[in-house]
């Protein structure tokens, strides 16, 4: 098989893909799927991305942490939000989180409706899901979760390291993996300092978790590759 790597830049495009053959490899670098992929490896027994806010309420007799972030806080009552520094071995292993973000969870919904596969993808598991893609003889759609539907510089960034990554080993690239390649050749020497232009990034500053985006943005700390069995990431 010749195998085909395409970017969709934003949820919003997801319809224009055919991805029911197509291992899909949900971004949010800022910072939903960096938290996944560091609670993961850090031995949390599961997480449950669900929508809505009030969707994590359903799960709270089973003894779950509940973590619930819109724009960038914590949604209060909620046991913790998004930020990597909840997801430590000492807080997350051997629990179970259901877990709402802003956009990544959405996005992740997206997926699971249609691909043969969904994974998770950040900058701290980089290699060991470029290993993972390039061992499965399937095509890879990497889809960013962006910022409420429209593109964003960080997760496109981290699709265009993908790409360069697998590049030996795919046969074809859409225009939107070529253009993500593009951006990260020009912004992967420096990336945090590429990324102050983002708007996300300037998000964060406000609310005073610049160490987040720092921590989001280190390379292949991490050897998890999340994948969605069902409702949950294991
Ligand atoms: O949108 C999301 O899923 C979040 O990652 C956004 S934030 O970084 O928590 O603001």
């Amino acid at each position: 098989m010749s195998k085909k790597i395409e970017v969709c830049l934003t949820p919003a495009l997801i319809g224009l893909y055919d991805i029911e053959q197509s291992i899909v490899v949900v971004i949010d670098i800022l910072r939903a799927t960096s938290s996944i992929t560091y609670g993961i490896d850090n031995g949390a027994e599961a997480i449950i991305p669900v929508a809505n806010v009030d969707d994590c309420l359903n799960y709270s007799d089973k003894g779950f942490l509940l973590a619930a972030e819109r724009n960038g806080e914590v949604v209060v009552g909620y046991d913790f939000g998004n930020s990597p520094f909840s997801y430590t071995k000492e807080k997350v292993a051997g629990k179970t989180i259901v877990l709402t973000t802003t956009n990544g969870t959405k996005a992740l919904h997206l997926a699971n409706k249609r691909a043969y596969q969904v994974v998770i993808g950040s900058f701290l598991n980089l290699d060991a899901l470029c290993n993972y893609l390039e061992s499965q003889n399937k095509n890879v759609l990497l889809l960013c979760a962006g910022w409420k539907d429209q593109f964003n510089l960080e997760d496109t960034l981290f699709a265009g390291a993908v790409v360069n990554k697998l590049r030996k080993n795919f046969k074809h690239f859409d225009d939107s993996s070529v253009a993500a390649e593009d951006l990260y050749l020009l912004a992967k020497e420096d990336l945090r300092k590429y990324l102050h232009k983002s708007s996300h990034s300037h998000r964060l500053a406000q609310l005073n978790i610049e160490e987040d985006v720092v921590f989001c943005l280190q390379l292949n700390i991490c050897k998890a590759i999340p994948v969605l069995d069902g409702e949950r990431l294991i």
